[in-house]
C-alpha cells in the first residue's frame, strides 16, 4: 500500500503542511499477521528517503522522541503511545493490543534533529479487516470521562481561518470547575484533531504553554516546606484554549487529553467545520 507522509506543526498555531517524502517511516510487527485482541510487538524504522539511511537523532518534543497516535479508521478509537527508542532509527513498542479487526492508522509524529517536526502516516490492518470510512455526527458540546466534563464553546468554526477552540472543564459530579488538571506530556493538554480521510493531522496545545503567555493556567496556592526553592508543579483549568486552522470544511473528528489525579483522559469530539462566506454559494442573482 502507498505511504503518504504529512508534517503538521507542532507549535501553537499549527496549520497541515504539504505532504513530504523526506522521511520513511516503516512499520513491522512481530507476528505475521496481527489479530484483533492479541498482543504483538510494533516496531519502526524511520529513513532519510534521499539517502535510505537510518535518521538517528531526535529532538524531544514534548518530552518524547516519538509521539504514535493510533486511530480505527472510522475514528471511533484513539490511542496516543510512546514506543522506546532502540538507536539507529528504530523505535519498539512491546505488548500492543487492538481491539478490533480494522484499518489502524499510524501516524508517526517526530523531530529529526536539524529538522522541522515531521508527521507521516502508515496503515496497519488488523487481519479481518473491512475496509470502512468514517461516518461522522456532530458531537454533543460536553463530553464526559470519569468525573470530568469538558464543555467546548465555539458555537461555529470556519474553515481557512485559525480558530481559538475553547474547552472549560468541570467536575462531572459536583459541576464545579476543575482548576487543578495536571501537566501532560510538558502541555496543559494536547489536542489531536483528525479529517475523516485521515489525510490531515493537526496536534496542537494550549498557547503559553512555554511560560511565555499563562492564559488558562494557575499556578498551586501553597508550596509546602519540602518544596521550597523547587518549581512548583503547574495547575491548569478551569479554561483550556487551543488555537487551530481547519483547512476544509465538514466533520471533523477531534481528540483532548488532560491529565488529573495522576489518570490521563481522553475526551473524543466531533465538530463541523462550515466554509468561508466567499465559498458559500451566492442566495440571489439579478
Ligand atoms: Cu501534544
Amino acid at each position: 500500500m502507498a505511504i503518504t507522509a504529512q508534517a503538521a506543526a507542532h507549535d501553537a498555531t499549527p496549520t497541515p503542511s504539504s505532504v513530504t517524502s523526506r522521511y520513511n517511516v516503516e512499520l513491522t510487527t512481530g507476528t505475521e499477521v496481527v489479530e484483533a485482541a492479541q498482543s504483538f510487538t510494533l516496531t519502526l524504522n524511520i529513513q532519510d528517503t534521499t539517502t535510505n539511511a537510518p535518521v538517528t537523532e531526535f529532538d524531544e518534543v514534548h518530552t518524547k522522541l516519538l509521539h504514535l497516535i493510533l486511530i480505527s479508521e472510522d475514528l471511533g478509537e484513539f490511542h496516543h503511545l510512546h514506543p522506546d527508542y532502540e538507536g539507529d532509527g528504530t523505535f519498539t513498542l512491546n505488548d500492543v493490543v487492538l481491539p478490533l479487526a480494522a484499518n489502524y492508522i499510524v501516524f508517526a509524529d517526530f523531530t529529526p534533529t536539524g529538522d522541522t517536526q515531521q508527521v507521516v502516516r502508515n496503515v496497519l490492518t488488523v487481519s479481518g479487516a473491512e475496509p470502512t470510512h468514517a461516518h461522522l455526527t456532530a458531537s454533543a458540546s460536553d463530553v464526559t470521562v470519569g468525573d470530568l466534563t469538558i464543555h467546548l464553546g465555539n458555537e461555529g468554526i470556519t474553515a481557512g481561518t485559525e480558530t481559538s477552540l475553547s474547552f472549560h472543564v468541570t467536575d462531572a459530579n459536583t459541576g464545579a470547575d476543575v482548576t487543578n488538571l495536571e501537566e501532560y506530556l510538558g502541555a496543559a493538554g494536547h489536542l489531536v484533531i483528525i479529517d475523516p480521510s485521515t489525510q490531515v493531522y493537526i496536534h496542537t496545545h494550549p498557547a503559553g504553554h512555554d511560560m511565555d503567555n499563562m492564559s488558562g493556567m494557575s499556578h498551586t496556592a501553597t508550596a509546602t516546606p519540602e518544596m521550597a526553592g523547587m518549581e512548583m508543579p503547574m495547575q491548569y483549568g478551569p479554561h483550556l484554549e487551543f488555537m487551530a486552522t481547519f483547512p476544509t470544511e465538514g466533520l471533523w473528528a477531534m481528540w483532548l487529553q488532560v491529565q488529573y489525579e495522576g489518570e490521563i483522559y481522553t475526551f473524543p469530539y466531533v465538530v463541523e467545520v462550515t466554509g468561508t462566506s466567499e465559498a458559500a454559494p451566492a442566495a440571489h442573482h439579478h
